[in-house]
């Protein structure tokens, strides 16, 4: 994948029942891939197969019942003639179990840390990953701790995840990095996450943000998240003209015709070689 010359937009794909953003809308495994499928057709470039919720307070769910929910769909899509797909875990039994049904790319919101395994198994197989910033465990992840400065501690613990992740052998060109916005931040810390995108250009990898529907735009607006259509634009142009490669998003169709424009208006970057 040739990151770079353009922004690619990442579709979501959340199975999860209890996704506070596609909340329970997709039943059974044949609607989910339809979906999935009908994502690459308003545009998507790659799309993110997710299990597990990482909604605030939602509780760890066991490997099994994640296999149960994302293996189908990716076996689904794949057959289905889908695009680049990733699957978004931080285990790495549903990692491979994904790969081996046609996932391409692992996306771990744990930056390959909270199982230990994760970074073997993408060193091993030698496919593409994105590491997002947070701190704290699983349940902890949505507490928003103190910041002297927030990017300035978002790159350098970006930096250390990036070199513990080669130091079990992956290679650093395979990975794209994320600050994550909403996890581990308060509103404030993540509005200046995004203003501060260029900084993360120190880590000389692509970068990816995932703005869609999140709470600080909801804060902002003081809408709830079936109304934050507008706010995600702003936020996706923005991450755009500051440096984003890659943007993640539920409104495949709207995001793609902002991050045109927004693409139009940055003008052209030369390409970063990726994955
Ligand atoms: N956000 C969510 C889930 N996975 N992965 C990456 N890389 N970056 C993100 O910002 C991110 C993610 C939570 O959002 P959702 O529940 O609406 O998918």
């Amino acid at each position: 994948m040739r990151l770079g010359e353009r922004t690619l937009v990442m579709g979501i794909l959340n199975l999860t029942p209890d996704s506070f953003s596609d909340g329970g809308r997709l039943a059974g495994a044949e609607s989910a891939v339809a979906r999935g499928l009908e994502l690459f057709a308003e545009g998507a470039d790659w799309v993110d197969v997710g299990g597990e919720s990482t909604r605030p307070g939602a509780a760890r769910i066991p490997a099994e019942e994640e296999l149960r929910r994302v293996v189908p769909v990716l076996k689904g899509l794949r057959a289905g003639g889908a695009g680049p797909l990733s699957i978004d875990t931080s285990k790495a039994a549903v990692a491979r179990a994904a790969l081996d049904a046609g996932a391409d790319i692992v996306n771990d919101v744990s930056a390959l840390r909270y199982d230990p395994a994760m970074a073997v198994l993408v060193a091993e197989r030698q496919v593409p990953a994105v590491l997002m910033h947070l701190r704290g465990p699983f349940e902890a992840m949505h507490r928003s701790p103190a910041y002297t400065d927030v990017m300035g501690e978002v790159v350098r613990e970006l930096e250390e995840a990036l070199a513990c992740a080669e130091r079990a052998g992956v290679a650093r060109d395979r990975l794209i990095v994320d600050p994550g916005l909403g996890f581990s931040k308060a509103a404030g810390h993540s509005l200046e996450a995004l203003r501060r995108l260029p900084e993360m250009a120190a880590l000389d990898r692509p970068v990816l943000v995932g703005p869609s529907r999140k709470s600080f735009i909801g804060r902002l607006l003081e809408l709830p998240v079936e109304r934050r259509l507008m706010g995600t634009a702003a936020a996706v142009a923005s991450a755009v003209l500051l440096g984003a490669h890659v943007v993640r998003v539920h409104d495949v169709a709207a995001m793609a015709e902002v991050v045109k424009v927004a693409d139009a208006v940055r003008g052209e970057r030369p390409p970063t070689e990726a994955a």
